[in-house]
């Protein structure tokens, strides 16, 4: 079944970092859905992906996070 995770997401200022996390994130492996919450500094994907990637793409994208939920 497809679960929710929530990462809290350091610097993310601007629509193109919005546009950046989306795209770092959308083609991992289980990853069916991206959203991300850019005043509240949140990432909420959709699927079954492995966190340990997420949180690894997105140091690599210079946007350091932790889980939320
Ligand atoms: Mo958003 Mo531009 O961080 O580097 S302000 S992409």
């Amino acid at each position: 079944m497809s679960t929710t995770t929530v990462l809290q997401v350091q610097g993310m200022t601007c629509g193109s970092c919005v546009r950046h996390v989306t795209q770092a994130l959308t083609p991992l492996a289980g990853v069916e859905a991206v959203e991300v919450d850019l005043k509240g500094g949140l990432v909420r994907v959709e699927g079954n992906p492995d966190v340990a990637t997420l949180l690894e793409t997105l140091a690599d994208a210079g946007y350091p996070s932790a889980l939320a939920n």
